[in-house]
């Protein structure tokens, strides 16, 4: 069941574009993928921005971009079978969505989490492909994961599944084909077990994986990137419109990686968040929420937000999770999953005022969430821009893993914010030369869909 009721039976129904051509591949991929509601809802945005670019070029028609970039080069699809603390044999089903290697080896998080299906991993594998275009880096399209559910198992089982998962997904990946990352559920511990996984059946220490710790060829600034990336994404966008974060009030969902780091930078620029939240419920401090407390929690004690209320005296705990767009606050990020803000809360929040909105989870908001923004005017950061800083970083690791030497923090960071400043300006500037000023979705979508389609353009078809 998902945790953010959104009716998905209807995406598609009321196409908003008119080209027929995106109108006949759409209803084609509708045809062919009726099961999978999030992937076709990825889709469809990215088609409603990119029609006067189509408009514009027909030799994108001639060929076949859109048939081409809606299909996937390849999804691996595979059983792990694991053995649980009491002897007991579990199965669960692992994935690999290879979507698009036209500007650099597939690049993607893995997400273990019971929720994750195809559909889920296109949408993700499918948004990849333009975030990480936006990036300026060399990397490609790709996603995976695991409906392993983590939550309540012993450190062992997380290491016999991550085991189980690697040994057959080493096959299919490598520094120059594959490079897997994090995303919900797959941290730091799981990237370990992965890793030493595919160093004994590869024998080879290389980068195939990012997010790797820093005595084993990590990088400085990944842990935090996505957060800090948010944020100074969402500072651009608010500098742009004379504004900034200081003093301002921000509601956080999520206390997960991104979450954690969104809340520790925009602290450090001086706003004063007050809330953040699990799958279980919301936490409100009017005094602020102390970023060093999620960690002690959730990454010292991998326990849930309820026990915030131990630490902080005026920290209040209300159970379930979308209440906490209810919230009043000037700045909303969205940093737990997909389809987590929907019309009736986008509604709430406009309502109460809120300026800015930039997402750090995947595509957190829904189609009409994202309407009521932008028709009241609310500043909004969508994903593939706002939450890139991640996959950057992890380019960055790449990048020093195949020169062999290692940044300092601050260069690190200092490279990050140049990249989402610069991933800022591409967007909003994109936007601007379709006639869409402000419009950040359709910046994002056209800005990191070009350089794509000419890479594909000039490699041929059968590439
Ligand atoms: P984590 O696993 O570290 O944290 C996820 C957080 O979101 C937890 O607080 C979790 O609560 C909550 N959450 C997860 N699923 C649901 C759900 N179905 N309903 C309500 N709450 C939920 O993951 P990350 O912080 O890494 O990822 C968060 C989001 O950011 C995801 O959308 C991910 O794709 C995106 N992202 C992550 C990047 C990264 O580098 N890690 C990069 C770019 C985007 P609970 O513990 O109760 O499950
Ligand atoms: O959604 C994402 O961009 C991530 N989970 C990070 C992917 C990566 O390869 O660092």
């Amino acid at each position: 069941m998902p945790l953010y009721p959104f009716n998905v039976s209807r995406v598609g129904e009321g196409m908003t574009f008119e080209n027929q051509y995106l109108k006949d591949v759409f209803k084609n991929l509708k045809e062919k993928n009726a099961n999978e509601p999030e992937f076709l809802q990825a889709v469809k945005e990215v088609f409603e921005s990119l029609e006067p670019v189509i408009d514009k070029r027909p030799e994108l028609q001639k060929a076949g971009i859109i048939e081409r970039i809606v299909e996937p080069e390849r999804i691996i699809m595979f059983r792990i079978s694991w053995m649980d603390d009491s002897g007991k044999v579990q199965v669960n089903r692992g994935y690999r969505v290879q979507f698009n290697s036209a500007i650099g080896p597939y690049k993607g998080g893995i997400r273990f989490h019971p929720s994750v299906n195809l559909s889920i991993l296109k949408f993700l594998g499918f948004e990849q492909i333009f975030k990480n275009s936006l990036t300026t880096l060399p990397i490609g399209g790709g996603k995976g994961g695991s409906d392993f559910d983590p939550k309540g198992k012993s450190d062992n089982e997380i290491m016999r599944f991550c085991q189980s998962f690697m040994t057959e997904l080493f096959k299919y990946i490598g520094p120059d084909t594959d490079v897997p990352a994090g995303d919900i559920g797959v941290g730091s511990r799981e990237i370990g077990f992965m890793f030493g996984q595919y160093k004994r059946l590869q024998n080879e220490h290389n980068g195939v994986l990012s997010g790797k710790a820093i005595h084993s060829g990590g990088s400085l600034v990944r842990t935090e990137a996505t957060g800090y990336g948010l944020c100074y994404f969402t500072n651009e966008m608010l500098k742009e419109a004379g504004q900034s974060f200081k003093d301002k009030t921000v509601v956080i969902s999520g206390s997960g990686n991104v979450a954690t780091y969104a809340c520790e930078k925009a602290t450090q620029f001086g706003a004063r968040v007050v809330a953040v939240s699990d799958s279980d419920g919301y936490i409100y401090d009017e005094s602020g929420i102390d970023y060093r407390i999620i960690k002690e929690i959730k990454e010292v004690k991998r326990g849930r937000i309820q026990t915030y209320v131990n630490y902080s005296k005026s920290a209040k705990y209300t159970r379930g999770c979308s209440g906490i767009w209810t919230i009043p606050c000037d700045i909303a990020l969205p940093c737990a999953t997909q389809n987590e803000i929907n019309k009736e809360s986008a509604e709430i929040l406009v309502k109460n005022k809120v300026m800015a909105v930039a997402e750090g989870a995947n595509m957190p908001c829904t189609p009409d969430a994202i309407a009521i923004f932008q028709n009241s005017k609310v500043l909004f950061g969508p994903a593939k821009a706002a939450n890139a800083g991640g996959v950057a970083t992890s380019a960055l690791e790449m990048c020093q893993n195949s020169t062999r030497i290692s940044w300092s923090f601050e260069e690190v960071d200092q490279r990050l914010r140049d990249i989402m400043i610069n991933i800022y300006n591409q967007v909003s500037e994109a936007a601007k030369k379709y006639n869409m000023d402000g419009n950040l979705v359709a910046g994002a979508n056209i800005a990191g869909f070009e350089k794509v389609a000419n890479a594909m353009l000039w490699q041929g078809v059968s590439y």
